[in-house]
């Protein structure tokens, strides 16, 4: 990845990114200009649990669709992923989509969920593997941007294919999109695939909506990235002094989150002391969005070919399956 800010541990064994490299992340990003942090950094255990509580929000239209489609299509879906799979999950946090692929799929050889929040990971194979027992469960706790050392599958496989779902790619600029994409299709081989969710081009208002939930979960998510810091390097970030925000850069095509500071503040980080005027706003997130034409050309930079195509019933939503073009 080109990113200067992707994580960089990368041990299997690893449980969590050293604080110490929190520490250097979080200064090099304060020190941007504009300050932006990675959005990777709100998958703590509580951060994980905020966004399960996104995705039951009405506005937050994503889960809902891609669920809807899943249920719709799990049979063609695995259908063209075919018999005897190794299903490789990047950032497969509470796996809530993966039983709709799972129990249509063929005589699956292993599941591979490749999550860099620990606990969310062991809940996820715990319950996969009661419901799949023949199914072999094969956790990866690491940075899916990163190069992964694959476990050895336990039986002959027919084809690795790479399941993304909930629109994740959504989170990585062209550019790192498309080097992501390109590693992926090195891991999943010559006759393997990439099923992916990809959330699609809209009315801004729904879009704004659904970053921007009545009920604050959204805020509150955006808001525990400080928190997470604070645990993991003894900042003192002052969650009453920061706001989230929101909002569609039509031009970009995307939702840019920031966390805004309310006030003129500094706030200690390590032994810096790092100064936020008021209304100074933080790059956090981008969520792109894609025409289907776009998501076409990206895969298309990254020697790929859209295979096939599903939509839910309103067209919010799109889970695509990529092969090597
Ligand atoms: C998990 C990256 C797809 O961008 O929609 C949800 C994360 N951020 N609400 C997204 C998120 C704010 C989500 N992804």
């Amino acid at each position: 990845m080109s990113s200067t800010l992707q994580a960089t541990w990368l041990r299997d064994d690893d449980r969590r990114p050293p604080d110490n490299f929190i520490l250097e992340v979080v200064q090099r990003g304060l020190a941007a200009r504009p300050k932006r942090l990675p959005s990777w950094l709100f998958y703590d255990e509580r951060g994980s649990e905020l966004f399960v509580a996104i995705c039951e929000q009405p506005e937050y239209y994503l889960t809902r669709c891609e669920i809807a489609l899943m249920r719709a299509h799990g049979a063609e879906i695995a259908a063209a992923l075919g018999p005897d799979v190794r299903l490789v999950e990047y950032g497969s946090g509470h796996a809530i989509k993966t039983d709709l692929l799972l129990e249509h799929l063929a005589s699956p050889v292993a599941y591979v969920p490749v999550e860099i929040s620990p606990e969310p990971l062991r809940q996820s194979v715990q319950r996969l593997g009661e419901r799949f027992p023949d199914v072999a469960m094969q956790p990866l706790c690491a940075d899916f941007t990163r190069a992964l050392r694959l476990p050895i599958a336990p039986r002959a496989t027919r084809r690795t294919v790479i399941y993304f779902p909930g629109s994740t790619i959504g989170n990585f600029e062209a550019a790192d999109a498309a080097v992501l994409l390109r590693k992926m299709r090195a891991e999943m081989g010559e006759s393997g695939g990439i099923l992916i969710g990809v959330d699609l081009k809209k009315d801004t208002a729904l879009l704004e909506a659904a970053y921007n939930d009545a009920a604050g979960v959204t805020a509150e998510f955006t808001l525990n990235m400080l928190a997470h810091v604070n645990r993991a390097i003894g900042s003192d970030f002052d969650l009453r002094r920061f706001r989230h925000r929101a909002r569609y850069n039509p031009m970009a095509g995307r939702i840019e989150t920031h966390i805004l500071s309310s006030e003129d503040q500094v706030v200690r980080v390590g032994r810096q002391q790092v100064r936020f005027r008021e209304n100074e706003a933080m790059q956090v997130e981008y969520s792109c969005k894609y025409s289907l034409e776009d998501f076409a050309a990206l895969a298309h930079r990254a020697g790929l070919a859209v295979r096939e195509t599903w939509l839910d019933p309103e067209r919010m939503f799109s889970v695509q399956y990529l092969v090597r073009a």
